[in-house]
């Protein structure tokens, strides 16, 4: 059982990881009602693709990288591929390493003003590497210290609240 200072969506420590957790980069999918997929990057490929247009990773300790042009899937794209109803209130996007972000239904519409925000396997048209993230969540708005741009995705859970 986590404790609270090991839950991955609460507040955490804003110092970045550099080493991925594993090489495994599946995602386990978790539907409202507890329906679980298991997503590989060949098959988020496939599927509708979004591109996150310069993007800034504003990193605690090594400064601002970037501009970066992100390329991956949206929520919604994610949930209609897997038959996932748009009911959801939430999205909960926690990494192998323990570090996650909430993302709400109305911050995940593409043309969000926070957005587009992707779970992304590319960067500036190559493929991601594991140790760049592979799979990242992409958040474009986000300018604290890097909190919501997880990398590693391991779980991605839709809560309707
Ligand atoms: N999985 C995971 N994602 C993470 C972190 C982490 O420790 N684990 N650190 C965050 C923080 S605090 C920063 S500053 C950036 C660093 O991103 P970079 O390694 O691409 O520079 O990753 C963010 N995403
Ligand atoms: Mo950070």
């Amino acid at each position: 059982m986590q404790n609270h200072e090991h839950d991955p969506l609460r507040p955490h420590a804003h110092e970045p990881n550099p080493e991925p957790p594993h090489d495994d980069p599946t995602i386990t999918v978790v539907a409202p009602h507890g329906e679980t997929f298991l997503v590989t990057p060949e098959m988020l490929r496939q599927w509708p693709a979004t591109t996150a247009h310069h993007c800034f990773i504003v990193s605690t300790g090594h400064g601002t990288s970037g501009p970066f042009d992100f390329t991956g899937v949206t929520l919604p794209d994610l949930c209609s591929a897997l038959g996932i109803a748009p009911t959801w209130r939430e999205a909960e996007i926690v990494s192998a390493d323990g570090f996650g972000t909430r993302i709400t239904r109305e911050e995940a519409a593409p043309n969000a003003p926070i957005g587009p925000v992707v779970l992304a396997y590319a960067c500036n048209g190559e493929p991601l590497s594991r140790r760049a993230g592979l799979v990242r969540l992409i958040v474009p708005g986000e300018r604290d210290d890097a909190l919501r741009q997880v990398k590693w995705v391991a779980t991605v859970r839709f809560v309707s609240l």
